[in-house]
């Protein structure tokens, strides 16, 4: 018993110690329809040194990139932005309406509940490079209308 506490204590170091230099927070993809080519990623990036979110990848998607919404003669458009600022201490939102992964030429459907891996790579003041993995679970579209979502099943409800 001992030790399996003291492996479990490594592990939890050790995971502590592979932490990033940036903090990554909520990570989500948004559902798709069948047939649907293209769909977003969002998270919270906060950096805890200047840093820059430069490239992005995921298996489930042909291309991915970084994007950015913006009115345009009134109109809103998304665009390919090189990279992604991250001021030190400041936290960044993806988000539906703002920045976001752009995740284009998908392999198959993206549905509710899956988890899709996203590989984030940072670039930091001196140049060096970063490589995260996160695991963003896929949420239906309605999810960008809020974080409410359905009430969990009555758990207290025994028969
Ligand atoms: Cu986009």
């Amino acid at each position: 018993m001992k030790y399996l506490i003291s492996i479990a204590l490594i592990a939890a170091s050790a995971g502590a110690l592979a932490q990033s230099s940036v903090e990554i927070k909520d990570p989500w993809v948004r559902a798709t329809v069948a047939q649907q080519k293209a769909t977003g990623a969002f998270m919270q990036l906060t950096a805890k040194a200047d840093s820059k979110l430069v490239e992005i990848k995921s298996p489930v998607a042909g291309v991915a990139e970084i994007h950015e919404m913006a009115m345009d003669n009134n109109v809103m458009k998304m665009r390919q932005v090189p990279g992604l600022a991250l001021p030190a201490g400041q936290p960044v939102e993806l988000k539906p309406g703002g920045y976001h992964v752009m995740l284009q030429d998908l392999k198959a459907q993206v549905k509710e509940g899956d988890v899709v891996p996203v590989t984030l790579v940072f670039e930091g003041k001196d140049g060096k490079r970063e490589t995260v993995e996160v695991k963003a679970p896929v949420k239906p579209i309605a999810a960008m209308q809020g974080m409410a979502g359905k009430p969990a099943p009555a758990a207290g409800h025994k028969h």
